[in-house]
């Protein structure tokens, strides 16, 4: 016979054969018989967070580098609500996260009650699907469907909302936890139409000017080890966007660094001048397209994503293939491996005289106006910011888990770090959101506790959820974060120079800036200021020391703060229309 447990317990238990080890959360009233649940037990860790936007993030970042679903819990209304940022940042990247969220009991439900919100309808625009709980016995079911439905086809964030009565200790229920998930709706295709991938194969084949476009959906459906074979095969050029960094090693010369908006020279040019671009995992959003009436006016387009309304959603697509990324790509694989070994010499060598005069051409952009290009030092006692992450790089051997906030720093970070691996790279790219970079690295920290983790944030962003110094202290974690500090909010400042004629609305804070240093010794940390170019080689040598190996470290880098990131495109244009620096604009 079954066992009889109460609502908290069977959410509890049910947690546990998901394989969960670790949630984020903060009590309430609404959720005490959940937190006595806990208490009970020891395979769950609970991770007492100090703002529930946080937990969300910490989440998240546990999410992002694991690619398993991230767990929070927190309690009605304000706690509710509090999660809602996190909840849509996630939404935004496809990230896999299940929300157990209190609600008042179910008989005071819609009695404007103290601290009720109605979640569910709250958070509807921003999750893949929410429950909510109307008894016990379906506690077991609800979390099985939960995690299946976060973590199969394309992630994103599920909410359970979960009304008090239906933990109540005093009432037990018969435990089941199903084996199988059975939901007609939901049924996300996996498998590639077989025709679709052979014409596919067939055309890149074919392409003079091929390029690999790769989204955060290669990263979520671990795509990395085919889409290596596959364009190392066809010495194929690849660029990455923000979200999927990593995706394919970031050092090797086949790819060409992150297009878009703040892309490289190099990628934006070889996608604007392509005749065959293979999305993979990619949406073919704003930042990356720039005026939708002008992208790459020559290409044919093969877009992959397990996601079916995600194609041709913004431009049109020539050869759609509905499936999960790594499973085309197998396919795509074998086609194009049987396809070649059956090439005839002169077939193969055609091949290879038309990407070598491809790469000429990439090349030629790479040299001209690559990324090294816009790491101008003006003067001399002013520490770039592009100089702050090369030096993180070298410190940390390119090899640590690198969360970022969002804004100027976020740019350079993803510019000139370069990530060989999938799930190093760590931020919000969709929703945009400022205070992700402490609480992400968190998260990792907590999945991998013995791993390098920095954190690249601005002083904007990070005092948007800096309360979390206080959770680092509790559970000991040793992140090092690095804050380019330009006194601004830097980017919004980069807008005003660029297009408002320097007017500077609000961007800078009129010397009320903290003492960081200060500021992360009162909560128990190690902090460094570097005011000077000569002082940032040391800094990173005392951050990244053994002595400082169990510490949290902050290092607060003062850095230019006349800096703009480039190259930035130009509104309106193609993607072959950028600014390269102060002076210097190509438009094609
Ligand atoms: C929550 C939130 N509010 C506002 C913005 C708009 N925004 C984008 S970048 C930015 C400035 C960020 O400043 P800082 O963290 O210091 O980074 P910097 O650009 O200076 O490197 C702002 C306000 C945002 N992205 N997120
Ligand atoms: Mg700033």
């Amino acid at each position: 016979m079954a066992d009889k447990l109460s609502g908290g317990d069977m959410l509890i238990r049910a947690l546990q054969e998901e394989g969960v080890d670790c949630i984020f959360g903060y009590p309430g009233g609404a959720v005490l018989h959940i937190y006595d649940a806990i208490f009970k037990q020891q395979k769950i860790q609970h991770v007492l967070v100090r703002h529930e936007q946080a937990a969300t993030h910490m989440a998240d970042g546990y999410a992002r580098s694991t690619g398993k679903a991230g767990v929070v819990l927190v309690t009605s209304g304000p706690g509710a609500t509090n999660a809602i940022t996190g909840i849509a940042t996630a939404h935004m990247d496809s990230i896999p996260m299940v929300v157990l969220s209190g609600q008042v009991p179910s008989a005071l439900i819609g009695s404007d009650a103290f601290q009720e919100t109605d979640m569910v309808g709250v958070s509807r625009p921003v999750v893949k699907h929410s429950f909510i709980v109307r008894n016990c016995e379906e506690i077991p079911s609800i979390v099985r469907k939960a995690f299946h439905i976060a973590t199969t086809g394309r992630p994103g964030p599920v909410v359970i909302d979960i009304p008090k009565d239906t933990t109540d200790p005093e009432i037990l229920c018969e435990y089941e936890f199903p084996n199988t998930v059975e939901m007609r709706s939901y049924n996300p295709v996996v498998k590639g139409n077989s025709k679709q991938i052979k014409k596919a194969v067939d055309h890149i084949i074919a392409a003079e000017r091929p390029i690999f476009y790769i989204g955060g959906g290669a990263i979520q459906g671990e795509a990395s080890s085919e889409l290596i074979k596959m364009v190392d095969l066809l010495n194929a050029p690849l660029t990455n966007t923000l979200m999927g960094l990593g995706a394919y090693p970031g050092s090797n010369k086949n790819c060409l660094g992150m297009l878009g908006m703040h892309g490289t020279y190099q990628a934006n040019m070889a996608m604007h001048h392509s005749d065959l671009i293979v999305a993979i995992g990619a949406r073919f959003d704003d930042r990356v397209t720039n005026n939708p009436d002008k992208f790459s006016p020559k290409a044919k387009i093969i877009q992959i994503d397990i996601d079916p309304a995600s194609i041709a959603k913004i431009i049109d697509v020539d050869i759609p293939i509905v499936g999960d990324v790594n499973q085309v790509l197998s396919s795509m694989n074998e086609v194009i491996h049987a396809l070649w070994s059956g090439l005839e010499e002169d077939d193969k060598k055609h091949h290879q005289k038309n990407i070598k005069s491809w790469w000429d051409q990439i090349e030629g952009w790479r040299s001209a106006h690559g990324l090294d290009h816009s790491l101008v030092l003006r003067e001399e006692e002013k520490i770039q910011p592009q100089a702050v992450i090369k030096a993180l790089y070298r410190a940390t051997k390119g090899e640590a888990y690198v969360t970022s906030d969002v804004g100027q720093h976020q740019m350079f970070a993803a510019q000139y770090y370069h990530f060989d691996e999938p799930r190093r790279w760590i931020n919000s790219g969709g929703l945009g959101t400022m205070g992700f970079g402490l609480p992400s690295a968190m998260g990792v920290q907590f999945a991998y506790r013995d791993a390098v983790v920095a954190c690249v944030t601005g002083e904007g962003s990070f005092m948007m959820n800096m309360q979390e110094l206080s959770t680092c202290l509790q559970y000991s974690l040793p992140i090092k974060i690095i804050n380019l500090n330009n006194q601004a909010l830097g980017m919004v400042k980069q807008w005003q120079d660029m297009q408002y004629s320097g007017r500077h609305s609000s961007s800078t804070y009129s010397d009320s800036l903290p003492d960081f240093k200060t500021l992360v010794e009162a909560f128990g940390h190690k902090g460094i200021k570097v005011e000077k170019s000569e002082e940032l080689e040391p800094a990173f040598d005392l951050a990244f020391s053994e002595e400082m190996r169990d510490h949290l470290v902050f290092v607060d880098v003062w850095v230019d703060p006349e800096t703009h990131v480039y190259p930035m495109s130009v509104r309106g244009g193609s993607l072959a229309d950028m600014i390269l620096s102060r002076d210097e604009e190509v438009v094609v």
